[in-house]
């Protein structure tokens, strides 16, 4: 199970790298980057949607499940992208959106119109209360998740935006067009599938309105878990997942620790997970523009919880950052005067941890949040279609803008930052996105050549990990500690690894146990040791003797 002891490298191919100056990134610009990709000492690359899309969702909202988006480039782009890969001993792992499709599919276009077209029940139809939708759910894009249809004058389902409608699995030809797509990806050789929001996928038919105005706690109880999920999960797993040597990884919000297991076997479903208990900590009731204080207590919390839910069976995943969340080093380090420090700390605990580790493309050289200066500059649905609503309920656009800056997708979505020239080597036409403005001193060339930079320490660590199966296999056993000293053992059979955060801007003392202990540095994040204090920022991985 080469997924257990891998690490993989997540790119979202708008903003990787682009070849033919469109200003937007594609898969020729991916091709151009392997030898860097293979530099990094990872193993596999997560790759975001690359097909057919109207892109209102950053493509994910697929209208061609069997087509390239074209600004990416060709099917035989994509085939040369998975032999030059293959080639370098690298995995690919591609994204499927099966919970819904673009409303410009095939399918849906049938399906809207006529209450008797073959593909009406592709998707989720419900006449309305009135002029109100069938029932109160809010989408995660703001307003309701049911959308009117005057052709039919009926309202269709869509968790997501209302050209993202959800497809219908309780409709067995709809899950064999599923898996029929599936198995054409597979027979290509694809040696892995992140399966976006599928524990979304299993509806509660009855379409029962939800209880909390807490949106997290209505995706928990209304969305995910639902009563088919398993046996949809296992019926793709019997039917097709076991003829290939294939990875899945399920993208779940709303399962919890106390159910991820029901999702998660070799012989019936997944084989990991994304949870989400440190992303939506800081979320309050009313979802992502709606931050609250986190605390470092909550964060280590998380990590104890997730890890005992896997420490006998299933699989984790540990992530900081990916495409939909603010940069890591932003949101839970310092981008200011320690961001080298914490983003090399982050660094460490991704490495360090148990389960397999999804590193996003720019957080190996510290990237940092943009700030957008008007809302009108962002692109991404999630945070227009919330200030649409916010501005209605008369919310200022200074105070959306802090929160959108603060939790919003376009944080992440920046070009990469290549080196210093024009739109930091990213594109020669007119980025899809302007470029962080920053790049002028972090980018890839600057750290490549610099032996303590981040870059490089990300390298040391990969190197580390894959040296030391402990990382990725050994049992992890947290040390009480003061509140923003994070510091855990991991162990296996005789090795015995002792790694300590700072998550500060404090010198602090070194924890009493770790000060007593018999050690040996094995690398950190400072160059020279401060013995019995922590730096600010400092971490440090022991070897314990
Ligand atoms: O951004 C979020 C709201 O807080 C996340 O919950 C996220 O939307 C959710 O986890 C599902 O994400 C996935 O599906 C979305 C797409 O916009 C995201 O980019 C994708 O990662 C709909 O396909």
């Amino acid at each position: 199970m080469w997924w257990k002891e891998a690490i993989v490298y997540q790119i979202y191919p708008s903003s990787f790298k682009d070849s033919d100056d469109d200003g937007v990134g594609d898969i020729r610009g991916i091709i151009q980057k392997l030898d860097y990709i293979k530099s990094l000492g990872v193993d596999a690359v997560w790759l975001n949607p690359i097909f057919k899309s109207p892109n209102d969702d950053g493509g994910y909202d697929i209208s061609d499940y069997y087509a390239i988006q074209p600004e990416f480039g060709t099917m035989a782009d994509f085939d040369e992208l998975l032999t030059g890969l293959h080639q370098r001993n690298l995995k690919l792992i591609i994204d499927l959106v099966l919970n819904h499709s673009s409303d410009e599919h095939e399918w849906f276009q049938q399906s809207r119109q006529s209450k008797t077209n073959p593909y009406r029940d592709y998707y989720f139809w419900k006449p309305g209360k009135g002029d109100q939708p069938p029932n109160n759910w809010p989408s995660f894009f703001s307003g309701s998740a049911w959308e009117k249809d005057a052709a039919t004058d009926e309202y269709y389902l869509h968790l997501f935006s209302r050209k993202q409608p959800d497809l219908n699995w309780e409709n067995p030809k709809l899950r064999d067009e599923v898996h029929k797509l599936m198995k054409f990806w597979l027979d290509k050789g694809v040696d892995g599938l992140r399966l976006d929001v599928i524990s979304a996928i299993s509806k509660r038919t009855s379409f029962p309105d939800t209880d909390t105005n807490d949106f997290n706690e209505t995706i928990r109880k209304y969305y995910s878990n639902g009563p088919r999920l398993r046996e949809f999960i296992s019926e793709a797993r019997e039917k097709l997942w076991n003829k290939y040597d294939v990875v899945t990884v399920g993208e779940g919000p709303g399962i919890t620790p106390a159910n991820a297991l029901d999702y998660l076997d070799e012989k019936r479903g997944l084989n990991m997970i994304f949870h989400f208990g440190h992303m939506f900590m800081d979320q309050g009731p009313g979802g992502r523009f709606d931050p609250v204080p986190w605390t470092m207590k909550d964060f280590k919390q998380v990590f104890k919880t997730w890890n005992d839910t896997f420490a006998d069976r299933g699989w984790g995943s540990v992530f900081l950052g990916n495409h939909d969340f603010p940069r890591m080093v932003s949101r839970w380090g310092n981008d200011g005067q320690y961001r080298e420090q914490s983003a090399k700390l982050l660094l460490t605990l991704l490495l360090t941890m148990r389960g397999t580790p999804f590193i996003y493309m720019g957080d190996e050289i510290g990237m940092t949040n943009t700030i957008l200066d008007s809302v009108s500059q962002s692109k991404d649905i999630e945070t227009l279609n919330g200030w649409a609503v916010a501005s209605a309920q008369g919310t200022s656009e200074a105070t959306f803008l802090k929160a959108a800056n603060y939790a919003g997708r376009d944080n992440a979505r920046t070009p990469m930052q290549w080196n210093t020239s024009k739109h930091a080597g990213y594109t020669s036409g007119v980025p899809w996105m302007p470029v962080n403005k920053n790049y002028q001193w972090l980018n890839v060339e600057e750290q490549d050549q610099r032996e303590t930079s981040i870059l490089n320490y990300f390298r040391l660590l990969t190197t580390l990990r894959k040296a030391n199966n402990v990382f990725s296999h050994g049992t992890y056993h947290p040390i009480e500690t003061a509140p923003n000293i994070f510091a855990y053992y991991r162990e296996r059979a005789q090795e015995k690894m002792l790694i300590v955060l700072n998550f500060s801007d404090q010198v602090t003392n070194l924890p009493e146990e770790v000060h007593a202990a018999q050690k040996v540095k094995v690398i950190g994040n400072y160059t020279d040791d401060a013995l019995q204090m922590l730096r600010p920022w400092e971490a440090v991985v022991y070897k314990r003797n």
